[in-house]
């Protein structure tokens, strides 16, 4: 199965562009629009297949913005990308931003609440019939860290994720528009996160493509000490590389070049 086209013999890269203030890892540097329109196309000519265009931070603790401010922030760096050719992808729990963003040219919705945050989201995109990634978290970003407690992590990810697909799927999105992700970091504890990638055969089984978001979060620092993201880089190529040859559809990352080496250089290895 493709979505939009996009390539099925490699993982794919979704570049990461935060229009926020208070992103974790890139807050305030890209909050202009021609700030972000300029990385985009940057990460364009690196070779990305998505550009994932957000305007609310989802770190645990952020303020909510409101859909006004939210459109504001992401609307004019969509339009200004359209001729481009790039497919976006906007990151958004507001059903009301995902049409916006869709109308104004994005292409996929990407949602890390999977329809909680938003009574109205599942249908919107069941309405507007494109492509949609279904996160798994619990709670909103000031509950999420209280609700980190799991008997097996793996199987209960497993187990609400499908919770989630079922409930997309009587929304009226299609199956082939159903793209799914663990969420790692959210409503997660660092063992958590790791527990998960050792077992991504367990999300592979529920037979929807999987998009895998690490790049440069607090758990990496687990293993490397490192506290800022930014020094978190290139244990996030590590990750992508060591995922490359497991099936997953994606990687959501904040360097392109990086990854899709590191994706090129896994698949030389493996086939
Ligand atoms: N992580 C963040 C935001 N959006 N979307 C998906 N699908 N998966 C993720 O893991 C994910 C996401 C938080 O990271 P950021 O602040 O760098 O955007």
């Amino acid at each position: 199965m493709t979505i939009l086209g996009l390539p099925n013999d490699r993982m794919i890269v979704m570049g990461i562009l935060n229009v926020t203030p208070d992103s974790f890892a890139d807050g305030g540097r890209f909050n202009s629009t021609e700030l972000a329109v300029n990385r985009a196309l940057q990460m364009i000519s690196e070779g990305v297949d998505i550009i994932d265009i957000g305007g609310e931070s989802t770190r645990p603790g952020a303020a909510r913005v409101s859909a006004d401010e939210e459109q504001s922030r992401v609307l004019p760096v969509i339009e200004k990308l359209g001729a481009s050719g790039a497919i976006i992808s906007i990151d958004t729990k507001q059903a009301s931003t995902a049409k916006a963003a869709i109308e104004a040219g994005a292409q996929i919705v990407n949602d890390v609440s999977a329809g909680l945050a938003d009574d109205e989201m599942l249908r919107t995109v069941a309405l507007l019939g494109c492509p949609y990634i279904a996160m798994h978290s619990r709670g909103n970003s000031q509950e999420m860290v209280s609700l980190a407690v799991y008997r097996d992590v793996v199987s209960e990810v497993v187990t609400e994720l499908n919770a989630r697909v079922e409930e997309a799927l009587a929304s009226g999105i299609a199956r082939d528009h159903l793209i799914i992700d663990p969420g790692l970091g959210f409503a997660k504890e660092a063992e958590h996160n790791w527990e998960i990638l050792r077992n991504l055969a367990e999300l592979k089984k529920i037979g929807l493509p999987v998009l895998i978001g690490a790049s440069r979060k607090r758990f990496l620092g687990s293993a490397i000490n490192a506290q800022s993201p930014d020094d978190r880089e290139e244990a996030s190529v590590a990750l992508t590389a060591l995922i490359a040859g497991q099936g997953m559809w994606g990687v959501r990352v904040h360097s392109v070049k990086p990854h899709r080496d590191a994706i090129a250089v896994a698949r030389h290895m493996y086939e």
